[in-house]
C-alpha cells in the first residue's frame, strides 16, 4: 500500500509533539528539505536548461567550481535563511561564516556540502547533498568561525540527499537513521527506509584504489588482504566498489553493507586528509553510528574530534562495525 506511508512532514511533526518541541527543529528541516528538493530538480534539468560544465571560479579548497556547485550554494543559503532558525551557516563552497542578516532569533549553525561529488555531475552519475546542524552556544557570537568548531558529538541533526535514480532524503537527528523517497509527483519525501542498520560484517569495501603507493601499511595491509581473497587470511572473496560520491558509498553501506575508506596518504598528509570534518565527515560519522556502524580516523572517533578550522580536513574510514574495528587494530600495530 505505498499511498499508506508516512511522510518526511508528519514523521517530523510526530517526534515534535513526542517529545514537546517548540516546532523551531521542524521548521528548520522543512527548510533544508525544500533546498534538497530544488537541487534535486536542478540536477535531474541537468544540461536541458544549461546546468552542466564549470562555473568558471575556484572554490576555498582551489577545487574548480561547476555550475551546479555554485546553484546548490545559493539554493541552501537562500532557503535556509528564509525561517529565521539559523544564526550563521558555513559551506564548502564559502571561506567565511555566511551570516543570517535580519534573523536575530536563530538559535541554530547549519553546515553543509551543497553538491558532493561534483566530478560525476557532467556523467550523469548520483551526487548528492551533506548537511550537520549544530546549536548556537548562548553567548556565542554566530559569525566568529569558531563558534562552529564543535566535536561532531554535538551535532543536534545529520543527513543527506542523494540524487540517484530516485532522490532520497536520509536523516537522524539521534534516535536512529531514517530514509525517505521524493514522490516527484507529489513533491514530497515518504518513509522507505525506516530504521536503517548497517550489517556488522561485509564483504565489501570502497577505497581509490589508484592512490595505493600513497597509503600507510594499515590501509595497505586491510586492502592487501581484501584482494587476496579466499586464498588469503581473510579466507573469504570481497567485492570492491568505488562511486567517488561519498553520499553515493555511505548510501550503499547504510542499505547493505560495506566500508568506506578514504585514508591518510602521503599525498595528502599535508592538508590532514581529503574530505572535510565539519560538513562531510561528521555528519556521515553521525549517521553512520546511528546506524549500529563506526566511524574513525584509522586513529580515534571522528566525532571525538576537536575541529582546528571550517575546512579541516580528515581521514575517514566508516561503515560496518567489524571491519572498521579490524582496520583501526591495524593501526594499532
Ligand atoms: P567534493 O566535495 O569536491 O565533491 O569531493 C568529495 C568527494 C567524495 O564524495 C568522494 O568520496 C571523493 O571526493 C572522491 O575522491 P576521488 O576523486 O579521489 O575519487
Ligand atoms: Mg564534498
Amino acid at each position: 500500500m505505498p499511498y499508506k506511508r508516512l511522510t518526511l512532514s508528519h514523521n517530523l511533526l510526530e517526534e515534535q509533539r513526542r517529545l514537546g518541541r517548540s516546532g523551531t527543529f521542524t521548521s528548520l528541516m522543512t527548510d533544508i528539505i525544500t533546498a534538497c528538493k530544488m537541487v534535486s530538480r536542478e540536477v535531474n534539468r541537468g544540461a536541458l536548461v544549461g546546468n552542466l560544465g564549470l562555473a568558471g571560479a575556484e572554490n576555498v579548497q582551489g577545487e574548480e567550481q561547476k555550475k551546479l556547485d555554485v546553484l546548490a550554494n545559493d539554493i541552501f543559503l537562500h532557503m535556509n535563511s528564509l525561517g529565521g532558525n539559523y544564526a550563521a551557516m558555513a559551506s564548502e563552497e564559502l571561506e567565511d561564516v555566511f551570516a543570517v542578516t535580519g534573523q536575530a532569533s536563530g538559535r541554530y549553525l547549519l553546515l553543509f556540502d551543497p553538491l558532493d561529488g561534483s566530478s560525476n555531475i557532467d556523467i550523469n552519475v548520483s551526487v548528492g547533498s551533506i548537511f550537520s546542524i549544530l546549536r548556537l552556544p548562548e553567548g556565542a557570537n554566530p559569525n566568529d568561525a569558531d563558534t562552529f568548531l564543535q566535536p561532531g558529538t554535538q551535532q543536534v541533526a545529520a543527513g543527506y540527499a542523494l540524487y540517484g535514480p530516485s532522490t532520497m532524503l536520509v536523516l537522524t537527528t539521534g534516535d536512529g537513521v531514517h530514509g525517505y523517497t521524493l514522490d516527484r509527483g507529489v513533491g514530497m519525501f515518504f518513509l522507505t527506509h525506516p530504521d536503517m542498520t548497517i550489517p556488522a560484517d561485509t564483504k565489501e569495501f570502497a577505497v581509490n584504489a589508484s592512490r595505493q603507493r600513497f597509503w600507510e601499511p594499515p590501509v595497505k595491509r586491510y586492502v592487501d588482504e581484501c584482494l587476496a581473497g579466499k586464498e588469503g587470511p581473510r579466507g573469504v572473496n570481497f567485492n570492491m566498489r568505488w562511486v567517488a560520491s561519498m553520499v553515493a558509498e555511505v548510501h550503499r553501506i547504510l542499505v547493505r553493507g560495506g566500508v568506506f575508506l578514504y585514508p591518510m596518504d602521503s599525498e595528502n598528509a599535508k592538508s590532514g586528509g581529503k574530505l572535510r570534518l565539519m560538513y562531510e565527515a561528521n555528519p556521515m560519522a553521525f549517521i553512520v553510528e546511528q546506524a549500529g556502524g563506526l566511524a574513525s580516523t584509522g586513529k580515534g572517533r571522528i566525532m571525538e574530534m576537536k575541529p582546528k578550522g571550517l575546512h579541516q580536513r580528515v581521514p575517514v574510514i566508516l561503515g560496518s562495525k567489524n571491519e572498521v574495528e579490524r582496520i583501526v587494530d591495524y593501526h594499532k600495530g
